[in-house]
């Protein structure tokens, strides 16, 4: 047990609970990224609902949507810190989990704030269908992001994070990496969406792009873009930002840092002194 308030210790324990032999590449990062974001993708901010608040995943309903499916490793592989560590609540550990996680994969630091309440029972979970669904194009990020209340911008720059991790046909239907190093964070994701020959795979599964990563063999793994991925150099207003984050790697690392911040606060209410006030949290208080 440790002392309330510490977070560095939190922080350590998460770090060393990254490396994971036999799972996936080897890394819980990228499944911990995925908690974070869909634990606070839930938000709407006409209603002011769902968000990060809550840890709503640990009941039936927000945790057995198919959306989630395969978050459970997430949720398993911070048990043992959420133990030692009994005082943080489950929300907060969830996202924080998210920018360690970036941080060691070698990302940018990303500003997060302690606060969040988890939900002492499962009445004030978000309805299902809130997170977006992979196998639309343009029209439907918009309508997923403009109700959290992003931008153009902030929809290509977290879309980036998609240089983490992988498709798991069992969990998604879709399958593969998006990039030769899926445990290292870096822009490759807007280089390659750019510069690869994205071809429908041919198979039985979901609709999804493939192409051999540069100089492979042909035993290599595929690599591979959702057909959500593949909408951002289709739409005209995405696509410059895909080219500008492309090119920049320093300017994408601090878009995406300040972008990732804002969806962990999602659904989080502070006081002028930024300290998180459940009381005034629609979620906690109201129906939806
Ligand atoms: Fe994502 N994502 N994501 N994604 N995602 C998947 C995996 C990861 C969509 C669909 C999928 C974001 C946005 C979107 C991660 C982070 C983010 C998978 C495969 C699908 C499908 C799941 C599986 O099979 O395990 C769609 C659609 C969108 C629309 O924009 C955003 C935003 C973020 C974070 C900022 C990460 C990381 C993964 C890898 C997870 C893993 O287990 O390796």
């Amino acid at each position: 047990m440790s002392q309330p308030g510490d977070f560095e210790g939190v922080r350590k324990d998460i770090i060393a609970i990254l490396k994971q032999k036999g799972y996936d590449d080897g890394s819980a990062g990228p499944v911990l990224v995925r908690l974070a974001w869909h634990a606070s993708g839930t938000y709407c901010k006409e209603s002011d609902t769902g968000g990060s608040n809550g840890a709503g995943m640990r009941y039936e309903a927000e945790g057995g949507d198919p959306a989630n499916a395969g978050l459970q490793h997430a949720r398993v592989f911070l048990e043992p810190v959420k133990d030692k560590h009994k005082w943080i609540t489950y929300a907060d550990l969830w996202t924080l989990a998210g920018v360690v996680a970036i941080k060691a994969m070698g990302g940018p630091d990303i500003q997060w704030k302690p606060g969040r309440t988890d939900f002492a029972d499962d009445s004030r979970l978000p309805p299902r269908g809130r997170l977006p669904d992979a196998s639309q194009a343009s029209d439907h990020l918009r309508h997923i992001f403009y109700r959290m209340g992003f931008n153009d911008q902030e929809i290509v720059a977290l879309s980036g994070a998609h240089n983490l991790g992988r498709c798991h046909v069992d969990r998604s239907g879709f399958e593969g990496p998006w990039v030769n190093n899926p445990t290292r964070f870096s822009n490759q994701y807007y280089k390659l969406l750019l510069k690869l020959k994205w071809k429908p795979k041919k198979w039985d599964g979901n609709f999804q792009y493939v192409a051999k990563p540069p100089g492979a063999d042909e035993e290599d793994e595929d690599l591979m873009m959702l057909p959500t991925d593949y909408a951002l150099i289709q739409d005209e207003a995405f696509r410059p930002w895909v080219e500008r984050y492309a090119e920049d790697q320093d300017l994408f690392f601090s878009d995406f840092a300040k972008v990732f911040a804002k969806l962990i606060e999602l659904g989080v209410y502070r006081d002028e002194d930024g300290i998180a006030r459940a009381d005034k949290m629609k979620a906690f208080k109201g129906s939806y």
